[in-house]
C-alpha cells in the first residue's frame, strides 16, 4: 500500500463547507500515494491524531496569512485571511515535523511552513517590494510566469537542475526564512520562491507543481515527496508541539 499523505483543507466558513482542488489530490494519487484530507480544526488532539494516520504532509495553496502570528503592519491590504486555518495548518506542520514526517508545502503553505518556524513574511509584494517581478498575473495559470535558480546541492537543484519555469499566484512571501530553513531557490528579482530543511524531506515552494504535471520535474517532486514518505519510520505527534 502506497504512503498516506495528509492533505490541509481549506474551508469557507460562511458557507459551512471543506474545499480542496482536486489536482492536489490527484498529484498524489497518480504518484501511489494515498491521500488523506484534513479538514480545518481547531483541536491540537484532533490533529496529533490525524497525523498520527499519515506518513507525510502535504500543506496546500489559498488566501493570505492574518496578521497574528508575524509582525505585519497593513492588514487592510490581506485577502482571504482566515486565521482558523493559519492556526490549523501552522499546528500540523509544528507537529510533523516534531515527528519528523516529510513536508511538501505549496505556495501559501511555504508562507505557513515559514511562520511555523518563526520566519516573517511579506504580506503584500506590491507595496513592500514595488519593483519585484510578476507573481502574481491576472488568471491562475498552468502558464510559466518566471525563472527559479536553485542553489547547488540541494533537493531541488537535484530535480529540477540549474533553473526551471514557474507558474505563479502569489501576494505573499517569505521575508526572513524560518529557523532551520535554507533558501533553495530564488526568483530573478531575489524572492525567495523555493526553502528546504537541513534536516530530512521538508520543501516549500511558492508556485504550484500540481498544475503542471505534465513536466516531468514538477511531476517528480510528489514521487520523491512520496518516496520519502514511504521510507519515514512512523512516530506518534505529541499535541504539546503545536504551540512551536
Ligand atoms: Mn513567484
Amino acid at each position: 500500500m502506497g504512503p498516506v499523505i495528509g492533505i490541509s483543507c481549506n474551508q469557507r466558513r460562511w458557507a459551512g463547507e471543506y474545499y480542496l482542488r482536486t489536482e492536489y489530490v490527484r498529484a498524489i494519487s497518480k504518484n501511489s500515494g494515498t491521500p488523506l484530507l484534513i479538514p480545518v480544526n481547531q483541536d491540537p488532539h484532533v490533529l496529533a491524531n490525524s497525523l498520527e494516520h499519515c506518513d507525510g504532509l502535504l500543506l496546500t495553496g489559498g488566501g493570505d496569512l492574518g496578521p497574528d502570528f508575524y509582525r505585519n503592519r497593513h492588514s487592510l491590504l490581506l485577502t482571504n485571511v482566515d486565521e482558523e486555518r493559519d492556526w490549523f495548518e501552522i499546528g500540523l506542520v509544528r507537529l510533523a515535523l516534531a515527528a519528523r514526517k516529510p513536508v511538501l508545502a505549496i505556495c501559501r503553505g511555504l508562507q505557513v511552513l515559514n511562520v511555523a518556524l518563526h520566519g516573517t513574511l511579506y504580506h503584500d509584494l506590491h507595496s513592500e517590494l514595488p519593483n519585484s517581478g510578476s507573481h502574481q498575473p491576472d488568471s491562475i495559470t498552468r502558464e510559466a510566469s518566471h525563472p527559479v535558480y536553485f542553489k547547488n546541492n540541494t533537493r531541488l537543484a537535484k530535480n529540477f537542475g540549474e533553473q526551471v519555469l514557474v507558474n505563479s499566484a502569489h501576494h505573499q512571501a517569505v521575508k526572513d526564512l524560518g529557523e532551520g530553513l535554507i533558501a533553495a531557490g530564488v526568483s530573478p528579482d531575489g524572492l525567495i520562491e523555493a526553502v528546504e530543511g537541513k534536516e530530512g524531506f521538508v520543501i516549500g515552494v511558492q508556485w504550484h507543481p500540481e498544475r503542471l504535471l505534465d513536466i516531468p520535474a514538477m511531476d517528480r517532486l510528489f514521487k520523491d515527496f512520496i518516496e520519502a514518505c514511504r521510507s519515514n519510520v512512523k512516530s506518534s505527534p505529541d499535541p504539546a508541539r503545536v504551540e512551536g
